[in-house]
């Protein structure tokens, strides 16, 4: 199949097409699909509209505001790609029945989806892993689903403590077999790292 670049992808038409609160309202497609998965407040809204270059993506201040899966469909690879923005995890004040809900959608979502071809965990730079983002690794690994690791708000850092949390997050997971050891340090507000996101989730969709 020929290989589709980067460009192409990211400069194409990306839609808001669906928000799905229970497993019955996730859409069934053939499309690829790619998650972005991290704590509230991690900014997973803000890095889709940055590694689009398009405000779709709800952002907000106040935590726990993504509270289903929103589907974006992406036109530029073959036929489409969706990205999947996932309800924050480790929201302290919403209600305990609705935490239960969304973490048994989303992970019944990240566990039963064929169509989806790569989780990114978002982890934010300045908190590094948080007892929240090791019980959701947990899961991974015992499910063996992949993960590749993105931190977050690098704008926050300099070089040094930048490069010492992703050394602390690599010492941590390099025993968890379903982790990749390739980190990427992205800043949605000062947009680095966003070029490499990008050809990470191209090198994903070429290889399908
Ligand atoms: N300094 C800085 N702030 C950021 C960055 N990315 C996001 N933020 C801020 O972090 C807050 C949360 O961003 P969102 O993108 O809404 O985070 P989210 O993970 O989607 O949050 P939920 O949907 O609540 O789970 C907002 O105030 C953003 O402006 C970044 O790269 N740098
Ligand atoms: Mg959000």
């Amino acid at each position: 199949m020929k290989k589709v670049e980067a460009k192409k992808i990211f400069h194409s038409e990306i839609e808001f097409l669906t928000g799905a609160h229970n497993f019955s309202q996730i859409p069934t497609h053939h499309y690829p699909e790619i998650a972005f998965i991290g704590a509230s407040n991690v900014g997973k809204s803000s890095l889709i509209n940055a590694v689009f270059a398009k405000k779709i993506a709800i952002v907000s201040s106040t935590p726990g505001r993504t509270r289903q899966l929103n589907f974006f469909k992406i036109s530029g690879f073959r036929d489409g790609f969706m990205m999947v923005d996932m309800p924050g995890y480790g929201f302290a004040k919403a209600k305990i029945e609705n935490i239960q809900h969304w973490q048994d959608v989303s992970f019944d979502y990240l566990m039963n989806r064929s169509n989806l071809k790569r989780i990114f965990l978002l982890i934010d730079a300045t908190k590094g892993l948080k007892n929240h983002d090791l019980e959701v690794i947990d899961i991974f690994t015992q499910n063996n689903i992949f993960f590749q690791i993105v931190l977050t708000k690098i704008d926050k850092l300099n070089l040094a403590d930048q490069e010492k949390s992703t050394q602390e997050i690599i010492k941590k997971l390099e025993v968890y077999p379903s982790f990749c050891s390739k980190i990427v340090r992205t800043s949605s507000s000062k947009k680095y790292g966003i070029t490499e996101l990008q050809n990470e989730i191209v090198e994903v969709l070429n290889n399908l």
